[in-house]
């Protein structure tokens, strides 16, 4: 076994790497109307660093960073990274109850935010944003002139940084990565499944507190000499397609519900706009199959489909620029293996009267599961089928199912059908129960732009499921009575919606994903 290193640290590789490489003066983050080289970068992150350790951080302690996409993100985390710090990265918008959560449980030494949220870290250390941003530029010379701290010594598997996941219940969970992870995000996936290399231009609706956004924005950019568009506003569709045109952006990672706005609130009138655009990648949640086809339409460029955890730390199934299989999840990704299981945990094999299904388990060298008694495998809580080519196929979550009357739904079959219909944008459909107790499914749907819809009485009134969306075109009676009938030509009577109810939208996480207990409430 090999012993610390400085060049195991990854902000210490990093910047050798840029170096080595020749990548100094090549753009690394676009941001607003600033451009930030490879060198810029790694020379704001030593003076970040210098100015943690004037705070005290040292080896093992927990930097809690909750700030929004930008240069001071990046810095600050290449600046704990460098002290052998463990970044706990969290959203800025959460409550001040998350975040004090968040810095209980990690027992944050220092807390870098925004100025609006010091009250959050009440009996924290703090360290607001303008401040090291003063400290950390190009004439700011911290303390005496301190030189940079040397880079602390690490293993590949020394804990870097911490994500926090949510699941339906109960408080988030921290999931710990390490140093290695980071340079395998970007071999596996950044090159192994999109070929990234120095001319790319990545744009990621994901934020880079996100392990999707992470990898896409903070490893691919760092380790491959390209570069990235980082933001910090929440990109809609207007925003997008004016990040992608005027940075000539070749790779946008972006999540289903963000597409569907996209191609429903841009449509083929803006085409020109991602003339640029080499590869789209999807995840977050299944990307339905006409939804990839329009969003292929409409960037011109192929829709690669692509699955992956916090706890696996970025994708390990994915379709790759040179072997997509629209509507699968694609091929595990290098060095990843994949199971399918029954609720037992037995592993389910091909049979004769079909390709095997059940919920997908992961085991590869990113993988966190917490538990050692799995050897490795994590339960991802998604079912998916293994096509006969070894292509995977999305199939929910494992708490997907609905029951009704006894029989189990798959809400996403309902859905797929009902999405097909031109006043849909997105749609839930959940079991709930009607006035005799029965439990009967209802479809809650975002009428598409051009299709937009009004309550039977000419209303726009708050009503369970949301504020309903307004728009002259379509009415709620006749596109329910529309919506039931496709739903019957093409499915088994049980599993046609009952009701139908508009809405603005449909709760997701931050990151798109559909809270489906959310829905099953009927009140977000
Ligand atoms: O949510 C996902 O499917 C995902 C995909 C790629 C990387 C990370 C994540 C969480």
């Amino acid at each position: 076994p090999v012993g610390p290193t400085v060049s195991a640290n990854v902000a210490a590789h990093l910047a050798a790497l840029a170096d080595r490489r020749g990548w100094s003066g090549r753009t690394a983050f676009l941001e607003g109307h600033r451009v930030w080289t490879h060198g810029e970068v790694h020379d704001r992150a030593e003076r970040a660093a210098t100015v943690l350790a004037g705070r005290g951080v040292a080896a093992g302690d927990r930097v809690l960073l909750t700030l929004p996409d930008g240069i001071m993100w990046v810095t600050t985390f290449l600046a704990a990274a460098r002290l052998g710090a463990v970044a706990v990265l969290v959203n800025p918008a959460l409550t001040a109850d998350d975040h004090r959560f968040m810095a209980e449980d990690s027992r944050a030494a220092l807390a870098v935010s925004g100025p609006g949220l010091q009250d959050h870290f009440d009996g924290v250390p703090w360290l607001g944003a303008d401040q090291l941003s003063a400290l950390t530029g190009p004439s700011a010379t911290p303390g005496s002139a301190a030189p940079a701290p040397a880079a602390e010594p690490v293993t590949a598997t020394t804990p870097l940084y911490i994500q926090y996941t949510s699941g339906t219940t109960g408080r988030p969970k921290a999931v710990a990565h390490s140093h290695g992870d980071v340079a395998a995000y970007h071999d596996l996936v950044g090159q192994e499944v999109l070929d990234i290399g120095p001319a790319d231009v990545s744009f990621s609706v994901s934020k880079l507190f996100y392990a999707y956004g992470f990898g896409n924005a903070f490893a691919f950019p760092l380790f491959s000499g390209s570069a990235a568009v980082l933001t910090a506003d929440r990109p809609g569709p207007a925003l997008i397609d004016d990040l992608v045109a005027r940075h000539r952006v070749t790779l946008l990672y972006s999540v289903p519900s963000s597409y569907a706005a996209l191609v429903d609130e841009r449509g083929t009138g803006h085409t020109a706009c991602f003339a640029s655009v080499r590869a789209a990648v999807s995840a977050g949640e299944g990307l339905p199959p006409a939804l990839g086809e329009r969003v292929g339409e409409l960037l011109g460029a192929p829709v690669l489909e692509q699955i992956g955890s916090t706890e696996a730390g970025h994708a390990f199934c994915a379709n790759t620029v040179w072997d997509n299989t629209p509507g699968t999840l694609g091929r595990p990704v290098p060095r990843f293996e994949l199971e399918l299981r029954d609720g037992e945990g037995a592993v389910v094999a091909d049979g004769a009267d079909g390709p095997a299904e059940g919920e997908l388990w992961v085991r590869g060298p990113t993988v966190v599961t917490g538990r050692p008694a799995d050897g490795g495998w994590l339960a991802t809580r998604d079912r998916a089928r293994r096509e006969r080519d070894g292509t995977y196929r999305h199939l929910g979550r494992v708490d997907d199912l609905e029951m009704v009357g006894g029989i189990t739904v798959s809400p996403l079959e309902v859905e797929e059908v009902l999405r097909q219909h031109p006043s849909v944008r997105e749609v839930a459909v959940a079991a709930v129960p009607d006035e005799r107790g029965a439990t009967r499914l209802r479809a809650y749907v975002v009428p598409a732009a051009d299709g937009s819809s009004r309550a039977a009485d000419g209303s726009s009134r708050a009503a369970d499921g949301g504020d309903r969306a307004g728009g002259p075109a379509v009415d709620e009676e006749t596109l329910t009575a529309d919506l039931i009938a496709l739903a019957r030509r093409r499915l088994a009577a049980y599993k046609a919606p009952r009701t139908v109810r508009l809405v603005a939208s449909l709760p997701r996480t931050p990151t798109g994903k559909l809270r489906r207990h959310v829905v099953r409430t009927g009140r977000w």
